[in-house]
């Protein structure tokens, strides 16, 4: 274990990540710098508790002499690692960590990491929840928004930490080793960041590069660049399927989610798909991931399909918001790449008003267009991506210009009839209009909830 007192260290980023991982630090002795790029004003709430706590803090950009004077540098995960000065300070030899990085050093017990460009979320917070209800002492953190640095002081070694991990924060772990690693999937996403997918792809694969034959790896067979991560894998695959039965792991039989822990071993029922109670195909998908894992963790069989049965769905995915004169409104804001608001209009047979736009990623919108020609009758664009979806999906389906998420939901309410759905499945992350994915979901939310109030009015 490092030993941080008397270090300078320097955390980069003040958001939930960087101002856990700051007093982490200067609670273990070390002298501790926090820069960030915004403004000391837009920080006026953070700077009074860091600063009693003998925390410095630089505002208003990132200052190369502040990065060459440390002894550590720990980077938030929305931090991009070619940062110009955190390259410098590499140069400089100076060691450049993530929070998660920083965390795997100190975290006691056993991990199960799960990663993917979708339902890693979800996966997460159900995996959690069987591991808990099997008795087993769970903490459930990571990119689910919760950093994994905060668990530190309250694991102990028979601990189970269950960590939803991004690619961004995997990008610069060095000795994170999970027991139990999941990739649920991989798809374009984030390529602002890692340049190509394949950059992307590989940061991902760092969730089992520092396992061993005796620790476990689950991946779907069903995903083409997963299922090639095991020809890397160090320790030995459990495949989960929704199309075909594995040799070893979960997939759907005669209507249930099965599990077997050998080849040519006679399938565990698990639970009826008909009781998972999430909606969309890729739901059942993350169902049979977090079967795999919870076996592989020592759950019985028999404990984990009443866990499922249980789980309520995760806010902002698919989340079920209201029905306003028979139109049913869904909150996915977390649908923030293509993939994702595929999967989100695939879970209705049709009839869909469809949110889409935000800051675009990268990625191209066209792949969505079969999909929407089929069961979407109109889709309203927000943001600064609206041009780039505009210009890829005209034609398809009619595209309406609203530029707010406000614009929209009242131009999708208006047009909708009783048995259509209104979904926020963006396909975008939300920096340019919204704070997070999770502030535009309650917008959106607000928005229904407001035209549903007034609605109430009207009929009254
Ligand atoms: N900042 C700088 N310099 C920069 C860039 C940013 O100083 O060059 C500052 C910003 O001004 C801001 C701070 O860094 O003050 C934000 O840090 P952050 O983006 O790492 O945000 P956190 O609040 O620490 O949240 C992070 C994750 N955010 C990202 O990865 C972008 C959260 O995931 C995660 O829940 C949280 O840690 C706890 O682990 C969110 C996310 O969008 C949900 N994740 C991406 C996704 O799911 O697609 C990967």
């Amino acid at each position: 274990m490092m030993d941080l007192k008397g270090k300078k260290v320097l955390v980069v980023g003040l958001g939930k990540s960087g101002l856990a991982a700051a007093l982490f630090l200067r609670h273990r002795g070390a002298q501790v710098t926090v820069s960030d790029i915004r403004s000391a004003e837009s920080l006026a709430k953070e700077i009074p508790a860091l600063l009693d706590e003998g925390i410095m803090v630089e505002a208003g950009g990132h200052g190369l002499l502040t990065f060459r004077r440390q002894d550590l540098i720990v980077v938030s995960p929305g931090v991009p690692l070619d940062t110009p000065e955190l390259v410098q300070a590499r140069n400089f030899g100076r060691p450049v960590i993530g929070e998660l990085e920083l965390a795997a050093r100190f975290l006691k017990g056993e991990v199960l990491a799960i990663t993917g460009s979708n339902g890693k979320t979800t996966t997460t917070a159900l995996a959690g929840e069987i591991l808990k209800a099997a008795g087993m002492p769970t903490l459930v953190a990571g990119n689910i928004g919760v950093p994994v640095i905060g668990l530190v002081e309250e694991s102990t070694d028979a601990t189970w930490s269950v960590l939803e991990v991004s690619s961004f924060q995997l990008e610069s772990t060095e000795q994170f080793h999970p027991r139990i690693a999941v990739i649920l999937n991989i798809t374009p996403d984030h390529l602002d960041r890692h340049g190509t997918f394949e950059n992307y792809a590989l940061a991902k694969e760092r969730i089992f590069a520092k396992q061993d034959a005796s620790d476990s790896l689950v991946l779907n067979a069903d995903n083409a660049r997963t299922a090639e991560a095991a020809r890397r894998s160090p320790g030995p695959v459990s495949w989960f399927s929704a199309r075909h039965a594995v040799d070893q792991g979960a997939w759907v039989e005669k209507g249930n989610v099965v599990y077997r822990s050998v080849c040519d071993a006679p399938p565990e029922i698990i639970v009826p798909v008909s009781k998972i109670p999430l909606k969309g195909g890729h739901n059942v998908e993350n169902v049979l991931a977090a079967v795999c894992a919870a076996r592989l963790a020592g759950v019985k069989a028999e404990a984990i399909g009443p866990a499922i049965e249980k789980f309520q769905a995760v806010e902002h995915r698919l989340e079920y918001v209201a029905t306003i004169n028979g139109v049913e409104y869904y909150n996915d804001s977390k649908a923030t790449n293509v993939d994702a608001t595929e999967k989100a209009v695939a879970a209705f047979p049709g009839c869909i008003h469809l949110i889409l736009g935000g800051k675009d990623k990268g990625s191209p919108y066209t792949v969505l267009s079969p999909l929407l020609r089929e069961r979407v009758r109109a889709v309203y664009t927000i943001g600064s991506a609206a041009a780039k979806i505009e210009s890829q999906l005209r034609g398809v389906v009619p595209i309406r210009t609203c530029e707010t998420l406000a614009n929209a939901v009242e131009a999708a309410a208006s047009a909708a009839h009783p048995g259509d759905v209104v979904l926020l499945a963006p396909a975008c992350s939300s920096f340019d209009q919204f704070e997070n994915y999770e502030h535009r979901g309650r917008v959106f939310k607000q928005l229904v909830n407001e035209h549903k109030d007034w609605k109430v009015k009207q009929n009254a």
